[in-house]
């Protein structure tokens, strides 16, 4: 089942898995627009009635959290939680989970929660969804790795969206159809004929409870190719790339059974950095050529993640204070050339005395 937090997780989480979404906002147009299963409407009030959004300002999140965060905490075991980090309602909400699911003594590897959190594309998106990430990847995601309480978590960025210039619904539709793929693993597992290794529910479930970030992609492998190659060359631009992996999956579907020993290329790339991966080799007659899907686990400590985001927060900041300064201060200080000062006299003035000013001027300034 998916839970959907905010605008953006709510319209992933429906996507991800219509038939049980459970979507959750203080906007009550915001969850009318979405079509989910269970809709939660997270009330908080202000002096002038019901809040219709946080105005990305998650404190306003946080406040609203309060009367439906045990209901929540209950619903997103096992589950998947998608949210953006750059929102109010989202990332406020969300903060609150990671909070108190770190505070947890033991969560049974069947409760864990995994995250898929979507990041604003730097430079384009505006300053307040840069600062609300660079606060909820500190202050919530860094204290829930070290507590190690929550699954895998998936960091989406927006760059691609708006490098390609993609309608919303056609790179939400991308986002989700690689992590569908990721997520169909056992159930190919438990369709197609297996030739090597074995991935099944039990060991799918295990892999996505670990409290790491995950990057995955999907790659048609090139036998021609170093391996190595192909995996630096095929990394998921719909994801933050990933560190040096500390566990990995994967799975290799091959066209003829005579491919399958492939696979051992795929672990000695692994062994060089004593990663020893899970994995499994499929039948796929339908294919031409082999297909890799590849899940890397990696550690990154958050602080270096928003190290980029700070960057450029600071340099919007600058700017922005540059340009209300410019806006509401007038500072003149620049030196008029000579020419510029008799222009200007001689414009206001064409008398005698403008003249005479000039004159005084022009000694003055050399
Ligand atoms: N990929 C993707 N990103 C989205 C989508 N909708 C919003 N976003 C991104 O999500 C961030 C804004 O967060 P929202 O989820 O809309 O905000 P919210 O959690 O509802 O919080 P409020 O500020 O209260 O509206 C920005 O970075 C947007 O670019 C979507 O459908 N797909
Ligand atoms: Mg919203």
């Amino acid at each position: 089942m998916s839970v959907g937090i905010g605008g953006a997780g709510s319209k992933l989480a429906v996507l991800f898995d219509p038939e049980h979404s459970t979507i959750v906002n203080i906007s009550e147009v915001e969850l009318s627009k979405v079509e989910a299963k269970e809709k939660i409407l997270a009330v908080v009030h202000s002096s002038r009635g019901q809040f219709r959004g946080s105005g990305k300002n998650p404190i306003v999140g946080r406040m609203a959290s309060v009367t439906i965060e045990e209901q929540l905490l209950n619903i997103i075991k096992g589950d998947i939680v998608f949210t953006s980090t750059g929102g109010g309602t989202g990332s406020g909400i969300t903060s609150v989970l990671l909070k108190k699911l770190s505070e947890q003594e033991n969560i049974p590897l069947n409760d864990t929660t995994v995250f898929a959190f979507i990041l604003p594309y730097l430079g384009k998106e505006p300053l307040e969804y840069v600062e609300n990430t660079i606060d909820f990847l500190m202050d919530s995601v860094s204290p829930a790795i070290d507590a190690g309480n929550t699954g895998n978590m998936f960091l989406f960025t927006n760059k691609l969206k708006f490098e390609k210039r993609l309608a919303e619904a056609d790179f939400n539709d991308l986002m989700l159809s690689g992590l569908r793929e990721f997520y169909a693993i056992p159930e190919k597992n438990k369709k197609m004929e297996i030739l090597d290794g074995h991935i099944d529910y039990e060991d799918f479930r295990i892999y996505t409870t670990k409290p790491y970030f995950n990057h995955f992609n999907v790659f048609e492998y090139q036998a021609d190719q170093p391996l190595d190659k192909q995996i630096t060359e095929n990394i998921n631009p719909l994801l933050l790339p990933p560190e040096q992996p500390i566990e990995a999956m994967f799975l290799l579907e091959v066209p003829q059974k005579g491919s399958a020993s492939l696979f051992y290329d795929l672990i000695d790339h692994f062994a060089k950095d004593n990663v020893i991966p899970v994995y499994s080799v499929l039948l796929n007659e339908s294919l031409a050529r082999p297909r890799i899907t590849l899940s890397m686990l990696y550690s990154r400590k958050p602080k270096e993640l928003v190290d980029d985001f700070r960057e450029l927060a600071d340099t919007m900041t600058r700017k922005k204070l540059k340009k209300s300064i410019d806006q509401y201060v007038k500072l003149d200080g620049r030196r008029r050339s000579i020419e510029e000062e008799v222009q200007m006299l001689q414009d206001d003035s064409s008398t005698a005395d403008g003249v005479l000013d000039v004159l005084k001027r022009l000694r003055r300034l050399r």
